[in-house]
């Protein structure tokens, strides 16, 4: 007995690294998992490699239509049961280099894609009556004010007050709500960034040593995706070996 078993799961940005992981851990957790991505490719062979019933479709965040069409997809008797908002970009740009357009791009998938996913997963959990869970992948950044990602952080702050806020006007539907914030972790997208030369320094600050693994992510998002969180919203839970303390 796994303790996802019946639930279905839409997992964003899960092609590799962190989203990976998670949506590997869901279904051996007993969940169906769909895993929606840009990158299509990335996506089907993630799938394949997870076995376990893992499907997967093209789905770019930020565009209305396909998040409507993925949330449909990923849907058991009217709802998904559970949504984890893992896609993002994650830049490194310092401050010089971050005009509009950057702006727009990354507040566009990161924040408004975490807004398209949550409109049309409450609608459908509400018109369900699904006591759904939705897991919003933040990032530690916000709290230490990272340099080289300003737009980032931005976009990590947006998405932490969101799940709070969304959390107060959804938890009379029984549906929660709440932030995941990981540190600096290992995953494809850092190790083939500028981002992979930051670990000694993350290392310092963190109360426990080591290099943040995408699994070790993974298991909190399933405990926040499952009943065992039943009585728990608008949370922001720190998975960063302590580099957080508060
Ligand atoms: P990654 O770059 O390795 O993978 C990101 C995935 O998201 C890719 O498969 C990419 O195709 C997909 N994606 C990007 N934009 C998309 C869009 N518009 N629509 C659909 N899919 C899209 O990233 P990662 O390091 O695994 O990060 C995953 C999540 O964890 C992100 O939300 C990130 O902000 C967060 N996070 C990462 C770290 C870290 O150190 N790796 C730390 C804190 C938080
Ligand atoms: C501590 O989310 O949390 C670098 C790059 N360092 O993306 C992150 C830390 C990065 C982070 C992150």
């Amino acid at each position: 007995m796994g303790k996802l078993d019946g639930r279905t799961a839409i997992v964003t940005g899960a092609a590799q690294g962190i989203g990976f992981a998670i949506a590997k851990r869901l279904a051996e957790d007993g969940a169906l998992v769909l895993i929606g991505d840009k990158n299509e490719a990335g996506a089907k062979e993630a799938a394949e490699k997870i076995g376990l019933g893992v499907t997967a479709m093209k789905c770019d965040i930020s565009d209305q239509v396909e998040v409507s069409a993925l949330i449909e997809a990923g849907a058991r008797d009217g709802a998904p049961d559970i949504l984890v908002n893992n896609a993002a970009i994650v830049p490194f740009s310092p401050w010089d280099e971050i005009d509009l357009d950057h702006w727009q791009t990354i507040i566009g998938t990161n924040l408004t894609g975490v807004f398209l996913t949550c409109r049309k997963a409450t609608d459908m959990m509400r018109a369900a009556d699904r006591k759904g869970k939705i897991v919003n992948i933040a990032s530690n950044t916000f709290f230490a004010g990272t340099p080289n990602m300003a737009a980032y952080v931005a976009s990590k702050g947006g998405v932490i007050g969101f799940s709070r806020a969304l959390a107060t006007e959804v938890g009379k539907y029984g549906i929660c709500v709440n932030a995941l914030s990981p540190g600096l972790i290992e995953s494809e997208g850092v190790k083939n960034s500028p981002h992979d030369e930051s670990f000694g320094f993350v290392e310092m600050l963190q109360a426990m040593p080591g290099k943040g693994q995408p699994e070790q992510i993974a298991g909190v998002a399933s405990f926040l995706a499952s009943d065992d969180a039943g009585w728990m919203t608008g949370q922001t839970v720190n998975v960063d070996a302590g580099m957080v303390r508060w």
